[in-house]
């Protein structure tokens, strides 16, 4: 590596701390208007950089990549997920590709849980009566939702943060069921007394919650399938605070309207920022606009990563959060 400073565009706005220190680091071009970057202002910069630092709302596709200046070497994504950048022909090219695990992990399974609650105790509906000014009185009978305690909580990808999920769960008495590719360490399916299903349609057609935490990859798009989601049961809710690709939305918004299943919390959207219609209006659908990271912390830890996957890189290191394609 030369002396230089490496020139790295970022391509959303960041938090101060960390665009103050990129810059001090490297030879930073910051977007200073946040708004994403046009395909024209990506194409430019991935001629120009040697690294960049892009989010979710960048599609980091091959051919995109195809553009890439021969000084392009690093792919230091502010974020875990990777399903915007086209891993394979990046690593094709001799171009490294890193996120930033770990320091989302809480603050998502957080996220889950409110979600799980809200929907399951009818906490936005409520909250939504109230501030129209509609609250007529306490009554035996009105606002019923369900109890959370002694359910059966499926969790479809029981990784960092399906296992933080369970976590939580299991404080709040919920019995802890999962689908993954393989079981979990003994040691934490003991710790969480969890019971591992291989089928996940066997698991779908027992559980009360279902909550999805894998990737989104060729193989979990449309993971819950219309003929999946028709194998839960009427009272049972689904979240989703991973990716909105895993479900088929349009069947899931369909079963939300006929009640055939009692109710979502969706974090995440096939087409963000756009919402599924049919999924608006809906009295038993939580939706919120993808904040699963979105606290101080986790946007400053995050900026960290990045920072540390270049700089470590920049030293002629290998970054500690590199993502190759057979981990997806
Ligand atoms: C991030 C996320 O904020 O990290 C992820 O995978 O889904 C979000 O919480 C986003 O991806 C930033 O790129």
């Amino acid at each position: 590596m030369a002396a230089r400073k490496p020139k790295v565009i970022v391509t959303r706005k960041l938090p101060d701390s960390v665009e103050t220190r990129m810059r001090e680091l490297f030879d930073t071009e910051l977007n200073l208007t946040d708004q994403p970057m046009s395909r024209e202002a990506l194409i430019d910069a991935v001629g120009r950089a040697d690294v960049i630092a892009p989010t979710i709302t960048d599609r980091i596709d091959a051919g995109l990549l195809e553009k890439a200046g021969e000084k392009l070497k690093l792919i230091a994504n502010f974020g875990a997920g990777v399903d915007h950048i086209d891993v394979s022909a990046a690593n094709a090219r001799g171009i490294t590709v890193t996120n930033t695990p770990g320091v989302l992990t809480e603050d998502t399974a957080d996220l889950t849980m409110a979600l799980m609650m809200s929907v399951s105790r009818r906490i936005v509906e409520g909250a939504n009566v109230v501030q129209a000014g509609d609250f007529k009185g306490w009554t035996p009978t009105w606002m019923l939702g369900r109890r959370v305690t002694g359910k059966r909580l499926g969790i479809i990808g029981m990784g960092r943060i399906g296992t933080a999920v369970a976590r939580r769960a299991r404080a709040f008495g919920l019995q802890i069921h999962y689908h993954n590719r393989k079981p979990v360490s003994s040691r934490i399916a003991d710790e969480l007394e969890a019971t591992y299903w291989e089928s996940l349609d066997q698991m779908l057609a027992r559980m009360d919650i279902i909550t999805v935490h894998s990737p989104h990859t060729p193989a979990t798009y449309h993971l819950l399938s219309a003929r999946r989601l028709k194998l839960l049961q009427p009272h049972a809710i689904v979240i989703n605070t991973a990716r909105g690709e895993i479900i088929d939305e349009d069947a899931l918004a369909e079963m939300l309207k006929s009640r055939a299943i009692a109710g979502a919390g969706l974090d995440v959207f096939e087409f963000e920022p756009t919402v599924n219609p049919k999924l608006l209006g809906l009295p038993n659908a939580v939706l919120l606009p993808h904040l699963g990271s979105a606290t101080v912390e986790a946007r400053v830890d995050m900026g960290e990563k990045v920072i540390i996957n270049i700089k470590t890189w920049m030293d002629g290191h290998r970054p500690p959060d590199r993502v190759l394609p057979q981990m997806l």
